[in-house]
């Protein structure tokens, strides 16, 4: 299982209330600078890796704050925990900054278990607490949980971890991927072949190849604007462009695909 949402939002101290893990905490952002990782026992229940990364920010797709590197964290994980802070002045923006983010990111994680946390309850009024809860469920999809926990009060916290661990072990007995025992003997989840991309320096540019891309480029008309344009969107989409930029390509670059080229 991974947390992650804004910075401050109370990831590290969750992490640091039901498992092992001890990671700084702080009442400012980018406390975690890098993930921390725990264990939780969950009596009569079994046990579940915790991932805690550090926050995200609108744009961190493109690279600001600490960029959304971290994320690869989320390939391997079954289940996401988004948290958002109940005190926040607006928790609807807060949580879809955070969703625009992870769907900005290179892989497709829109079909990932994803469980909405308040945090911070101890903070707030119950009705507050509950006009949040509201307001985030009409904008998260349907069949969204949602928990309210106080990491410091120890209060929803085991209801969390229990009703976690149960997704946990659905996803784990429903997801039709690659599943290896870890040195740790936790199962791990892998990112399905499919949403996966390489992209290659060559003389003439920069080569992409991937089973989904691929798909893509072949239904791509290279000699219509709109058609490439519809690739070049999907290509932002997928995180293959923020690559491309990062390995030297810029506006005008060849970027070759399987049946055609376009220019960055
Ligand atoms: N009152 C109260 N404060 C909390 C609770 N959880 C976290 N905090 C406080 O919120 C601040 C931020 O907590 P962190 O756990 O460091 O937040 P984070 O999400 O890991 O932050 P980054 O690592 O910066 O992204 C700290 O001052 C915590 O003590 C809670 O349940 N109740
Ligand atoms: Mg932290």
């Amino acid at each position: 299982m991974l947390g992650f949402g804004l910075p401050n939002a109370g990831k590290s101290t969750f992490l640091s209330v039901v498992s092992n893990a001890r990671p700084e905490i702080a009442d400012y952002p980018f406390t975690t600078l890098t993930p921390n990782l725990g264990v939780a026992d969950i009596p009569g229940a079994g046990s579940m890796l915790i991932a805690d990364i550090p926050g995200l920010i609108e744009g961190a797709a493109e690279g600001k704050g600490l960029g959304d590197e971290f994320l690869r964290h989320v390939e391997r994980t079954a289940v996401l925990l988004h948290l958002v802070d109940v005190t926040s002045n607006d928790i609807v923006a807060d949580y879809k900054t955070i969703e625009n983010e992870v769907k900005a990111y290179s892989v497709d994680l829109s079909s990932r278990a994803k469980i909405v946390v308040l945090t911070k309850i101890d903070l707030s009024l119950p009705e507050l607490v509950s006009d949040a809860e509201k307001a985030l469920k009409k904008t998260a999809p349907k069949g969204t949980q949602f928990f309210a926990i106080s990491s410091q009060a120890h209060q929803g916290t085991k209801e969390l971890l229990y009703a976690t661990l149960k997704v946990v072990q659905t996803e784990r007995a429903k997801v039709a991927v690659a599943v290896k025992e870890s040195e740790d003997a936790l199962p791990v989840i892998r990112l399905a072949s499919t949403d996966k991309w390489t992209v290659e320096k060559t003389e003439d540019g920069f080569k992409v190849l991937g089973h989904k891309i691929d798909k893509f480029s072949d239904r791509t008309d290279f000699s219509n604007d709109e058609s490439v344009a519809r690739l070049r969107d999907i290509m932002r989409k997928m995180g293959i462009t923020h690559k491309l930029s990062r390995m030297g390509a810029t506006s005008g670059t060849h970027i070759i695909f399987k049946k055609g080229t376009i220019e960055l």
